[in-house]
Parts: structure tokens; C-alpha cells; sequence
């Protein structure tokens, strides 16, 4: 029954509502007598708690109520949140310490929540916030990425959170030691803040019995139970909402205190209260991305053939465990540790430390980006350091049979890198390379070329519901459990099910995002929207065809196996009748029908899929000011196949340039006092406009194997590429000066030092 011929670039149905001003954000619920809260949070990295005084806070013009800690443990509330918990090497578990979700006796990061204040107006609050005292005995921030410092957490004496292992310690170790060549690179991973277009927020409501949580998240089920554990809730009590939503990322992909806070105070007021992050706030205590450093050791026989890869990884967590922390840079980095290559002696090694900076979480590929930014900086400099042409000796090592089972345990299906390589190397004219190069340095400017060759591993849970619903009116609801979080959902979801049904694209309308209307469902991450909601659909329309074939026969006075649906009708031999899908639901509803107007699926996909692809970047620095412009780039993906080719593109033009802001623009800067000194965008610099290159795309389809339309996953893949593409190509072009130890993020004055430095040794 699956359709690609008709996979088509097609324009966001959506966009119209966003872009005249009608989307609905989660600060657009605001009804009449809905009260602001705001957050009183730490103004310091570390400190013991000596005393925080609210009274006159609570006495304020206008302030309806003031929630701390204390109120919390009288109300008997589970004020704990807890994340992943990381096995060590020995088997042992790693620390886990849990989180209070308002300050309890002690600070441990700049922003941390430690009060709410609700009142009738923001400035109310905000005016009332400036009453509260709040006294602590400041203590040590331990800032770097290492055991030892002041312990943040009784449970982690050193600071060390885990230490996990995977792979072939022994037989990689061996193999080092009798290799003929053996590269190492010290590569850093830089901090990145995440900056969604669109802060967080909550708003909450009560009505005695039922709790209602809007927030803009991606996907409204963890919530839900997470409210109910925490408040002691049945769960059918609770309904979380997600409304429109500008951008996640995996940073809005975990619960925050502010939510639980907000719904304890509309419960104890018994009136709606509101809360919208500022920038800065949104700066202090969002999620981060990134953060790590690795140890990186690449060996080679003598035909320049990998005989084994071994890491060590240092990561931050920031202050607690936050949702999947732990999990990030060890088992999902893990999942593309050797990444295209047939490396089966590899090693990794990941210790995850407690800091006095925000929790650092899942941010667009979690754990993926970083594996491959890793391996593929290694293969750049493999070539290099062997002589060898970087295409080549990717190529020599690329895994060339499938099925492939990787040393951490992926399956991977299918793949053509070669060709994918090939096409790309075609599309990217890198025989022209050279002579670009000429006309750079004669104009005064070090041109570099690098690649990044990467594969994905598509994560999530691979299990999604659907219910389809035709309408009084003569259309069709499709209720889904992924959550947009503004990739066009609505557009390839009402178009998949318009392509299977002949339902017109026009009488369906996509409902996401409400506990109480949704099937159970998996909300957006790890790339998994489209291929799990999509595979649920598909068993919806055979069960629905097949009850309609039923009925259809009985109506026509046939048999059902006489009856056929070929896409857009139902015919039969020897009946003039040839209805729509449309045309039967009426007519169910009319015989009175109606178990025949609603169905519901939920289908588990049985393989992970492996997006891969090629990625090569041409940069131009400036010697004189350092300034690094990105100049040409080129992408070809495989993607398998693509319901949208217009809506991937513009996925993967959105990852490339998250990638190249890493990779140029953007740094976190803490003081040694644990201030966050970039807070604004005064100070933290988001890539603009001018700061992106035209992205050449294409697609070099090899259909998975593990999903009923062979697609693979393609939200998160622009960024899993771009930031090893970006950063080979600087390394390149400062290679000739001296520069061994290129690091993100090149903003012109890193690079200006880096070759200052080099000039002076
Ligand atoms: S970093 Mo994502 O929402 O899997």
C-alpha cells in the first residue's frame, strides 16, 4: 500500500498560522485572573543555605502567595527528581544524588529555583522578589571537568558521578601497542547554550480534583506521570498539555522544577498561575549541550587500515542528575562510538563529573554528535598524519557488508557510504578544491577543506499510538503521541495519511499535544517522529480498509475478498458503487456505525534506523583578524526515503547551522566564581544569518530495512555532521601556520591567539 512515488516537496500547512501571528505558545494561555509567578533563583554557584525569610515578600502589594521548600515538605510533596544512573566499569552503580525541585539547604549553580513568588502582575512579583533575604555561607565552586573540589553531592565524595566502560578494553589495548601508526588528539567538545527560539514556560490550572499543566515541551506523557508521582495524583487526574512549541531540542525534552512549582501553586490557590522564561533565565537554567573533553587514539596497520580506536571521555553534568545527563556521552555516544568504519578492537572510557554550572543534557543528537565529532576530527588528522587522501582512507575503511554488528552493539542494515561519499565529493567539485585554495591565498585568506563522514544512530522509543477519527462534518482527525516542536508535523502527517487514504489533504487536521485526547505516545527526540508515526498510521489505514472492505461488501451485497481499494476508492466487480474513504464513513454513520469511525494502532518499529551521509565544509580565515567565514558547504544524506524532501532539507539546514554555531560563534564563559559571564546575547553569540553559507543538499537514498517504508531519521543529522565538517576544514586552512591543537569554538579571537602563538613558537 506504501506510496513513495508520491514523496513531494511540499510547503508547511502550518506556517500560514505561525508566521501571520497565530500560532497558540504556552504564553498565550493567559484567562482572565491568571496570576505571574517568577522564580527567586541562587545568585551563586555553591553555598549553604542560612536562612531565607519570604515574609516580606509574602506582604507585598499584590502577591498571592510565596513557595519554598519548607512549604513543600509541609505539604508532604515528593520534592525529588532524579535522572539516568550510569553502571561503572567495576558493576557497581554510579552517584545519584537526587535533585530538590526548590533548594534544600544548599545551592549548587547560579539560577538555581529556591523560591516562587505569585502574584496578580509580573511586576508584582518581580517587585516582591527584590523583599526576599535569603543568607548562605558561600563555599568553593568546583568548576572543572575533574575528580576532586569541593564535593557537590554526599554521594559523590570526588565529584565523580560514574565512570562507565564499553567495548574490547584488552584486545584494543594490544592492538595499540603493536600498531604501525597510532594518531592522538586531545579533542574538545565546547558548552553550548541552546537557546530554543521560544524560552520554557508553564501555566497550570486546578478545579478541585484535576490538575492541568500546559508547558511547551516534546510530548506531554513523562509529565503526566511525573506530576502524579510528585503530588501524589491518580493519573487520570492529570492532563498535560503541549501547545504550539518554537523549537526544543532534547533541552525541552525533560521535566524542570518551574513546572512543578507552578502546578503547586495553582493547586494551592486554586486559581491559574503562569510563568515564562526570560532569556537570561532561560541562559541560567535551561539544559546545556556538550561540555566534554576526549583522549582519542587511532591505530593503523601498515595498508592504513584501523586496527583499533580507544577514548577517554571527561564530561560535565553540571550540578545534579538531570533527565538522561548520565546517559549522554556514555551509552549514546556508545551507539556511533566507531561510526562508519569496521573497527571491531575499540574501547571507550566516560567519567561524568558534578560542577557548579547547570545541568548538561540532551541537546540535538545527544551523545551521537559528540561520538562522531570525535572520530571523524581522528580520520582527518589520520590522513594527514599518514599522507594519505582523506576520502581514501575513509574510504578504505568503511564497513562495505551488511548486516553490520558494531563492537557497542548496533545492527546496521544497510548502507552505501562509498557512494554516498561519491556523490557528495561530485556535488562539492573537490577537484576544484586546489584552485579555490590558489584564489583564497592571493586575495590574503588560508582556505581549508574537511569532511565529516557520519552515521546516526535513530533513538526513542520505538513504539507510537494513533487513532483516526472521521467527523460529523466529513473529515478526519489524525490524534498523534509525537509533538511537534515546529519540524511541519501537521504538514507530512496529514499528507502521509491524505497519500494512503485518498482522504483530501485539506479534510484532515492533525491533533498533538493533550493527554486527555491523545493516545499514549512518545512526544519528539532522538529523530524519531516521522518513521514511528508514520509506521502507526499505516497499520490504522489496513485495519481501517479492511472494516471498510467488510462493511462495503455487505452494503454492495458482495463478497470482501471481491472488493478492492486501490488508493483513492473502494470498487467491486458487478456494484456501480466506487466511495471514497469519506463516502463510507458517511455511510457507517448513517447505518450507525460508529465502531466503524475511529481507529486506533500502536505498532512498535523493530529496528533502529542509520541515517548516514557526508558533509564537506570549505572555510576561509583571515590571518589578520582571525575572522573564519564559512564558504562553501556541501551535504548529501541518505535518508532512505523521504515523504517530504523540502521539509528534510530544511531539517538538515537547521542542523548545519546549530553545528557551525558550535563551531564558530558560540562559547559559555563561567568566572571563576561560577558566573555565567555570557547570560545575554550581548555576550553569547547565536549564529546570524551572515554567518551561514549556502547549504548544498541532495539525498543518496539506501532504504532501511527496518521500518515499513525504508526511511531513516533525519532531524537530528545536520548537526551530527557539520560540527566535525566545520572544524576539519579550520584545522586545514591553520595547518600550514603551525596549528596542531585546533578547538571550537573559532571565534576570530581564539583564532587570531591560536596564530599569534604559533607565530611567536
Ligand atoms: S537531543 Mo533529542 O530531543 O533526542
Amino acid at each position: 500500500m506504501e506510496k513513495f512515488g508520491k514523496a513531494q516537496a511540499m510547503r508547511r500547512s502550518e506556517d500560514v498560522r505561525f508566521l501571520t501571528g497565530h500560532g497558540r505558545y504556552v504564553d498565550d494561555i493567559a484567562p482572565e485572573g491568571a496570576l505571574h509567578g517568577i522564580m527567586f533563583r541562587s545568585p551563586v554557584a555553591h553555598a549553604v543555605i542560612d536562612a531565607l525569610d519570604v515574609e516580606a515578600a509574602r506582604q507585598a502589594p499584590g502577591v498571592h502567595l510565596v513557595v519554598t521548600v519548607e512549604d513543600l515538605l509541609a505539604a508532604e510533596v515528593d520534592i525529588t527528581m532524579t535522572g539516568v544512573v550510569m553502571e561503572n566499569r567495576d558493576g557497581s552503580k554510579g552517584a545519584a544524588p537526587t535533585r530538590p525541585w526548590l533548594a534544600h539547604k544548599r545551592v549548587r549553580h547560579v539560577g538555581e529555583p529556591v523560591a516562587l513568588i505569585v502574584a496578580d502582575s509580573l511586576q508584582a512579583a518581580q517587585d516582591a522578589a527584590e523583599l526576599i533575604e535569603f543568607d548562605y555561607t558561600e563555599l568553593p565552586a568546583h568548576l572543572d571537568i575533574c575528580a576532586g573540589g569541593e564535593a557537590l553531592h554526599p554521594e559523590a565524595p570526588d565529584n565523580r558521578a560514574f565512570d562507565f566502560g564499553m567495548g574490547r578494553e584488552a584486545e584494543t589495548a594490544a592492538a595499540i601497542d603493536s600498531a604501525a601508526k597510532v594518531v592522538r588528539l586531545e579533542v574538545g567538545d565546547n558548552r553550548v547554550i541552546v537557546n530554543a527560539m521560544e524560552p520554557r514556560g508553564a501555566y497550570a490550572e486546578w478545579d478541585g480534583s484535576r490538575l492541568h499543566v500546559a508547558f511547551n515541551g516534546q510530548g506531554v506523557w513523562g509529565l503526566k506521570g511525573d506530576m502524579a508521582r510528585v503530588f501524589g495524583l491518580d493519573e487520570a487526574n492529570v492532563r498535560v498539555t503541549n501547545p504550539d512549541v518554537g523549537g526544543g531540542f532534547g533541552m525541552k525534552a525533560a521535566p524542570y522544577p518551574e513546572y512543578f512549582a507552578i502546578a503547586f501553586a495553582a493547586m494551592t490557590l486554586g486559581q491559574p498561575v503562569r510563568w515564562m522564561s526570560d532569556r537570561t533565565e532561560a541562559m541560567l537554567s535551561d539544559h546545556a549541550g556538550r561540555d566534554l573533553v576526549t583522549m582519542a587514539e587511532l591505530a593503523f596497520d601498515a595498508e592504513n587500515r584501523i586496527t583499533a580506536y580507544r577514548v577517554h571521555t571527561l564530561c560535565n553534568l553540571g550540578a545534579y542528575n538531570s533527565n538522561f545527563g548520565q546517559a549522554i556521552q556514555s551509552i549514546l555516544f556508545a551507539k556511533v562510538l566507531t561510526g562508519t568504519y569496521d573497527i571491531q578492537n575499540a574501547w571507550m572510557r566516560c567519567e561524568g563529573f558534578y560542577t557548579n554550572t547547570t545541568q548538561v543534557d540532551a541537546y540535538r543528537g545527544a551523545g551521537r554528535p559528540e561520538a562522531i565529532y570525535v572520530l571523524e576530527r581522528m580520520m582527518d588528522r589520520a590522513a594527514r598524519e599518514l599522507g594519505v587522501d582523506p576520502q581514501e582512507l575513509r574510504r578504505i575503511n568503511f564497513i562495505k557488508e551488511f548486516p553490520y554488528k558494531t563492537v557497542t552493539g548496533e545492527n546496521y542494515d544497510v548502507g552505501d557510504f562509498s557512494r554516498v561519499l561519491g556523490h557528495a565529493e561530485a556535488d562539492a567539485d573537490i577537484a576544484g578544491f586546489a584552485a579555490r585554495r590558489a584564489a583564497s591565498e592571493a586575495h590574503g585568506k588560508l582556505r581549508g577543506l574537511g569532511l565529516c563522514y557520519y552515521i546516526e544512530s535513530i533513538l526513542g522509543d520505538p513504539s507510537e499510538d494513533v487513532r483516526v477519527e472521521f467527523t460529523p462534518e466529513g473529515g478526519a482527525l489524525i490524534y498523534v503521541g509525537t509533538q511537534s516542536n515546529g519540524q511541519g508535523h501537521e504538514t507530512v502527517y496529514a499528507k502521509f495519511l491524505s497519500d494512503q487514504t485518498g482522504i483530501p489533504f485539506e479534510a484532515i487536521e492533525v491533533v498533538q499535544g493533550d493527554s486527555d485526547l491523545i493516545a499514549r505516545g512518545g512526544g519528539t527526540g532522538g529523530s524519531r517522529s516521522v518513521t514511528t508515526q508514520a509506521t502507526v498510521t499505516l497499520t490504522a489505514v489496513r485495519d481501517m480498509v479492511a472494516g471498510f472492505t467488510e462493511f462495503l461488501a455487505g452494503e454492495m451485497g458482495v463478497d470482501p475478498d471481491e472488493v478492492r481499494f486501490d488508493d483513492e476508492r473502494f470498487r467491486a466487480e458487478g456494484s456501480n458503487l466506487t466511495p471514497t474513504m469519506l463516502e463510507v464513513a458517511a455511510l457507517a454513520r448513517e447505518k450507525g456505525r460508529e465502531d466503524l469511525l475511529t481507529w486506533s494502532a500502536r505498532t512498535a518499529i523493530d529496528a533502529r534506523s542509520y541515517p548516514n551521509g557526508a558533509h564537506f565544509c570549505e572555510v576561509e580565515v583571515d590571518p589578520d583578524t582571525g575572522v573564519t567565514q564559512v564558504v562553501k558547504y556541501t551535504v548529501v544524506d541518505d535518508f532512505g526515503n523521504l515523504i517530504n524532501p523540502m521539509l528534510a532539507e530544511g531539517q538538515v539546514h537547521g542542523g548545519v547551522v546549530q553545528g557551525l554555531g558550535q563551531a564558530l560563534t558560540e562559547r559559555v564563559v563561567y568566572d571563576e566564581d561560577g558566573q555565567l559571564l555570557t547570560a545575554t546575547f550581548m555576550d553569547y553569540a547565536m549564529p546570524r544569518a551572515k554567518d551561514s553559507p549556502w547549504i548544498a543538499f541532495d539525498v543518496e537514498p539506501v532504504p532501511s530495512t527496518g521500518n515499513p517504508m525504508g526511511m531513516k531519521g533525519c532531524g537530528e543529522a545536520g548537526t551530527v555532521g557539520s560540527m566535525a565538517a566545520v572544524a576539519n576544514a579550520v584545522q586545514d586552512a591553520l595547518w600550514d601556520r603551525g596549528i596542531r591543537q585546533a578547538d571550537m569554538p573559532f571565534t576570530p579571537h581564539r583564532v587570531w591567539e591560536m596564530l599569534q602563538g604559533s607565530r611567536m613558537a
